[in-house]
């Protein structure tokens, strides 16, 4: 609880930096008052239909009135080739367009990613090795399935037009983090712009400082820089994955400091392989 507490206080405090602290924190709450819409006759908003399991579901993709049926099948093999998720549209007269996805069904969605465009998506899960998963949105435009690109991770839901993915971040260690992504032009996922991994929790948590590092803490608004000595345990709260990290220390300090990456990928601090400065950085395999 404790321990909970603390992850909390830390993103209140990352929030808080994000938005330039408290002014433009109460601005933005106002601002999200004031775009409150009022009711009107029209809109029914499309509910999200998510499956854990394999089955079928009724909606209109393609906004031309008629509904269609999206079926999802799991096809599981011995052979790594043969196992895949599929996706079926059919309509009164059969079969209308299908595809498929290497890897073992995990979940799938319909879904309306915006409101405005009279198109809904799907979106499938598969676990594609162990708890390594991949997710893929498609459009139905009357006679084919258009893909988008590949995402690693695992589809969580859609809020405000925004997928939240679940996955394994490797920065610093193991942590498991959510990641929000837009869709953009092109049916491509990006990630939202800004957005960080937010991390729940590590995979071999905590880490270990093994000598001092100098980062920075939040106060008054300000950050101001902290040392902090060897053997302080830290545990990732969020990171944009390439140049900053925000933490949280044993005793429930919110601090933040910068990364780069070098050759080979390493994650480096002050220029130097994290490795110099944490005694034991473990990653999932
Ligand atoms: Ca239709
Ligand atoms: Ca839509």
């Amino acid at each position: 609880m404790k321990q909970k507490w603390k992850t909390a206080a830390a993103v209140v405090l990352i929030g808080a930096a994000l938005t330039g602290c408290t002014a433009k924190a109460q601005d933005k709450t106002q601002r999200a008052v004031a775009q409150t819409p009022t009711p009107t006759a029209t809109p029914v908003p499309f509910a999200q239909s998510w499956l854990t399991q394999t089955g079928e579901v009724q909606a209109d993709l393609n906004g031309d009135g008629t509904q269609e049926t999206i079926a999802f099948r799991r096809t599981d093999s011995e052979s790594y080739e043969e196992t895949k998720a599929e996706v079926i549209i059919s309509g009164s007269e059969g079969l209308l367009a299908q595809a498929s996805l290497p890897g073992t069904f995990d979940s799938a969605a319909v879904v309306d990613f915006d409101s405005g465009d009279g198109v809904l998506e799907i979106l499938l899960c598969v676990d594609a090795a162990s708890d390594d998963f991949q997710t893929v949105a498609y459009r139905f435009d009357g006679t084919q399935l258009l893909a988008s690109n590949q995402l690693f991770g695992k589809a969580e839901r859609v809020q405000d037009g925004k997928l939240l993915v679940s996955n394994w971040v490797n920065v610093l260690g193991t942590w498991a983090g959510r990641m929000r992504y837009v869709l953009k032009d092109g049916f491509n996922f990006t990630q939202e712009e800004g957005a960080l991994w937010e991390c729940t929790k590590g995979y071999f948590e905590p880490i270990v400082l093994k000598k001092e590092l100098v980062a920075e803490v939040l106060n008054n608004c300000q950050y101001e820089p902290i040392t902090l000595p060897a053997g302080t345990q830290l545990t990732m709260v969020a990171t944009d994955g390439s140049s900053e990290v925000y933490m949280t220390t044993g005793d429930g300090q919110a601090c933040r400091f910068a990364i780069s990456t070098g050759e080979y990928n390493q994650t480096m601090i002050e220029g130097a392989p994290a490795e110099d400065w944490f005694g034991e950085l473990l990653y999932a395999g």
